[in-house]
């Protein structure tokens, strides 16, 4: 029997029914209504948006607060108008958490050993094994982004071996990690790292970060060469032109990108088939209504008791 009042449901680029289900499934006292939704109407006290349409959130009298499909909040941002003044909630879950890791675990892995050489080789049935094999311990890796997904990715990476170093907006003490903070710690943490893994979010700040002047200050050789870039963030975050400049000048040894600016990558992209590129379609971690959306509701209901809601994004910093 729905009667706590409706969540209004609005996500573009996939298909809302799953996220609908799972709504239903774990609020069957809420109504789930999706987008366009009467304009004003009063019951509607929670949103869960991806992506939603300019304008969905406004004029919705009783709204309480935004509940974001994923970690990343710029989406939410991107769509052009003012959103009304209530706590946005973003994703902090073990399971998108996990997925994560496994794909910074996979391209750092990948990396290490040499995987685009040997595709390369297989593809032309060549047998050579390359001696310049450095050991995990040899090799640092450099998170960009030292939050919820960097620090864990740094927890198993250093379960494997792994020197890792970490890079934030404001300070950190972490006693199994060196770490860097703001524009001043950039440089010193680029110097270091062999692998760059790119787990930041796309706010005013962070847009184009990954550009000529980044690369410039990366370490010029290490164990693997040349220093690899892995950007799981977002695309905004990347200059592609300065990322093939940088592939051509042998600044870059090799890049996995999951993400993009536009998403789909476009098919006239050189990164598609250049040899020194992995191309993921954001599918670094998906995002499981079974697994995330049990948790926001169970936040709705503490928030009507009164209790204080997690996981909230601060909207002057932008993430
Ligand atoms: P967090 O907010 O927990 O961590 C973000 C980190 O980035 C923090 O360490 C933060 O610093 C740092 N940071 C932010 N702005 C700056 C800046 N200007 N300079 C230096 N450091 C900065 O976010 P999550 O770890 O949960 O998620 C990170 C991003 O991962 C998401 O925003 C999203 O874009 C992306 N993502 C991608 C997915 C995919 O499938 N490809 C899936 C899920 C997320 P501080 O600690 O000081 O706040
Ligand atoms: C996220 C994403 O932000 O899927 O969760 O990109």
């Amino acid at each position: 029997m729905a009667d706590k009042g409706k969540i209004l449901l609005s996500v573009t680029g996939f298909d809302p029914g799953i996220w609908k289900d799972a709504l239903e499934k774990a609020a069957p006292d809420r109504t789930v209504v999706l987008e366009p939704a009467e304009a004003s109407d009063p019951e509607i006290d929670y949103a869960v948006v991806w992506k939603q349409p300019p304008g969905v959130l406004d004029g919705l009298p009783n709204l309480k607060a935004i509940f974001s499909i994923g970690a990343g909040v710029d989406h939410l941002f991107a769509a052009g108008n003012d959103l009304p003044d209530v706590p946005i909630v973003r994703v902090v879950a073990e399971d998108l958490t996990d997925r994560m890791s496994e794909y910074s675990v996979w391209q750092v892995l990948d990396h290490l050993r040499k995987g685009p050489l040997y595709r390369d080789q297989q593809a032309r049935r060549g047998w050579h094994e390359d001696l310049m094999q450095p050991a995990a311990s040899e090799v640092t890796i450099g998170i960009l982004g030292y939050g919820n997904l960097g620090r864990d990715a740094a927890k198993k990476l250093i379960m494997l071996g792994f020197k890792v170093i970490g890079w934030s907006r404001t300070e950190k003490q972490d006693e199994a990690v060196e770490t860097f903070a703001g524009e001043d710690g950039l440089a010193g943490f680029l110097a270091q790292s062999d692998i760059v893994v790119c787990l930041l979010p796309l706010t005013p700040a962070t847009r184009g970060i990954l550009s000529a002047s980044f690369f410039a200050k990366m370490k010029p050789r290490g164990p693997l060469g040349a220093p690899i870039l892995i950007n799981a963030g977002r695309g905004g975050l990347q200059v592609e032109a300065d990322i093939l400049a940088a592939l051509e000048e042998k600044r870059l040894g090799a890049v996995s990108l999951d993400v993009f600016q536009p998403e789909p990558l476009p098919p006239e992209s050189p990164l598609w088939t250049h040899p020194r590129v992995t191309i993921t379609p954001h599918a670094a971690a998906t995002s499981m209504p079974h697994a995330l959306v049990p948790p926001m509701v169970d936040q709705m209901d503490a928030h009507d008791r009164g209790e204080k809601l997690k996981n909230l994004v601060d909207r002057e910093a932008g993430y």
